[in-house]
């Protein structure tokens, strides 16, 4: 079934053309007999949706196909952490072969199960996605996302060694190693998330390294939101080009959705994803390519399928073709998640926003902090921004200049006032995995 071929005028290759390229009439046949088959098993195997099903009066008859996916109930994180542990899973334990896990910011972890064709079919969209970010096996990859419980380690692993791929398991961290195994190995591909691989070209800088002098030619960054702006700067400072890799653990971990080469949004793997896009509020679906929840149903999955899951990340769907000659639709770069959106006197703040807001004025570094503070009735909004040792060397006006600056851009962009203060290189915590961006002192009152 796996036709690599090389496309007709495209050095890319295509890793499983059969289906990344399905008409899209074919697709939607397939995706309905998934969805069938899934409904079928999960009421038949988890007593949670059987008796979410029964209580809305509806039987696993009753979804004849793909359109009949709106009549399914949505699923939460919230449910995944009230079946804690192994709850929702759909096949005895004795048939999961691995267990990973998120932290989150509250309580248990959320839990996640597969079985080995789980394990298969992980693998096999990890390995697309490389694919599509122009990986193959005459690369090198320095994988230094977080092995162990996060699924960005293995996952990218094993679809790395999938495709045939050299791989170096270094895991997040221990930066000094990184740089050194990247020129003494030849890396070619470095995967990791986009704030470690800025946190990676910092320290390229300061040890010296001229990046031209390493063999890097492609990032695949992902796990967290980054701005275009950030993918330029990425780009930029290690002299690659820069891919993003979109999954969440529930619905299997990184791959879900990877840019091609034309980068005109990330194709989703929708022969084993299906996605919708519904308004947060009203649960409804929105009008076709309009802004929304992405919300996914896994049609493949056998130990933890998941009906209609909650992403809570804000995108839009595109499902033109491709020049890339991908028919799989196209999720617009995830920006913001409609629950890290921060409501500031209210008006609705996104990380995101403000960092391109700085990468734009170009004079500072990448690394900021939104602090939230309550005082008495009022929300402040204050922001950290790192900027060159220089700035607070030189005379106090450019400092001051510099922070006019910021503080009109951030303002005209977001509607309302804020704190902008300047602060030497380091003062913002580092992160290997995730950044961390917002500190909300509110919750705390
Ligand atoms: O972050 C899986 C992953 C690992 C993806 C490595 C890519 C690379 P979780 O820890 O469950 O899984 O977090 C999932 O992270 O709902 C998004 O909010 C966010 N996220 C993941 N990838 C992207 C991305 C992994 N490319 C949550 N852009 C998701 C924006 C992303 N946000």
């Amino acid at each position: 079934m796996k036709q690599n071929k090389i496309k007709e005028g495209c050095v890319k290759l295509i890793w499983n053309e059969y289906y990344e390229c399905m008409d899209r009439e074919k697709m939607r046949e397939v995706q309905s007999q998934k969805l069938y088959d899934t409904v079928d098993r999960v009421y038949h195997n988890v007593p949670f949706y059987r008796k979410k099903m029964q209580s809305m009066g509806l039987e696993p008859g009753d979804i004849k196909g793909i359109d009949d996916i709106v009549k399914l109930p949505f699923t939460t994180k919230q449910d995944l952490r009230d079946n804690y542990p192994f709850g929702l899973f759909a096949v005895p334990r004795s048939e999961v072969v691995r267990i990973h896990a998120s932290s989150g910011t509250t309580g248990k972890p959320t839990v996640v199960g597969y079985s080995r064709r789980d394990i298969g079919t992980f693998s096999e969209v990890v390995a697309r996605s490389l694919y599509s970010s122009g990986a193959s096996r005459d690369d090198i990859i320095q994988i230094a996302y977080g092995y162990g419980l996060f699924t960005g380690g293995l996952g990218l692993h094993y679809g790395a060694e999938k495709i045939g791929a050299t791989v170096i398991p270094i895991s997040g961290g221990n930066t000094q190693k990184q740089l050194q195994l990247m020129q003494d190995f030849n890396s070619s591909v470095i995967a990791c998330t986009p704030s470690y691989a800025l946190y990676l070209s910092e320290a390229i800088e300061e040890a010296g390294i001229a990046p031209e002098s390493l063999n890097l030619k492609v990032g695949i960054f992902g796990a967290e939101p980054w701005t275009e702006e950030m993918r330029h700067q990425i780009e930029k400072s290690l002299h690659i080009k820069a891919f993003d890799i979109y999954g969440l653990s529930e619905i299997i971990g990184p791959g879900v959705a990877n840019e091609c080469d034309h980068q005109c949004g990330l194709h989703i793997w929708e022969d084993h994803f299906y996605p919708e896009i519904i308004d947060p509020d009203t649960l409804g679906t929105v009008e076709k390519g309009n802004i929304g929840e992405l919300v996914f149903t896994t049609i493949s999955k056998e130990a933890l399928p998941l009906l209609r899951y909650r992403t809570r990340d804000l995108t839009k769907l595109n499902d033109s073709k491709c020049q890339c000659g991908r028919t799989a639709v196209r999720m617009e770069k995830c920006t913001g998640r409609s629950d890290d959106m921060l409501i500031i006197r209210g008006v609705n703040v996104f990380p995101s926003q403000v960092e391109s807001v700085l990468l734009e004025i170009g004079e500072t570094k990448p690394h900021y902090l939104l602090i939230i503070h309550r005082e008495g009735a009022l929300d402040t909004l204050e922001i950290w921004v790192e900027v060159d040792d220089y700035y607070f060397s030189d005379e106090i006006g450019k400092l001051e200049g510099l922070t006019k600056k910021i503080k009109n851009a951030v303002e005209s962009m977001l509607g309302i006032s804020v704190k902008i203060k300047l602060v030497e290189p380091k003062t913002i915590q580092r992160s290997e995995g995730k950044a961390k961006r917002i500190i909300d002192n509110r919750k705390l009152k």
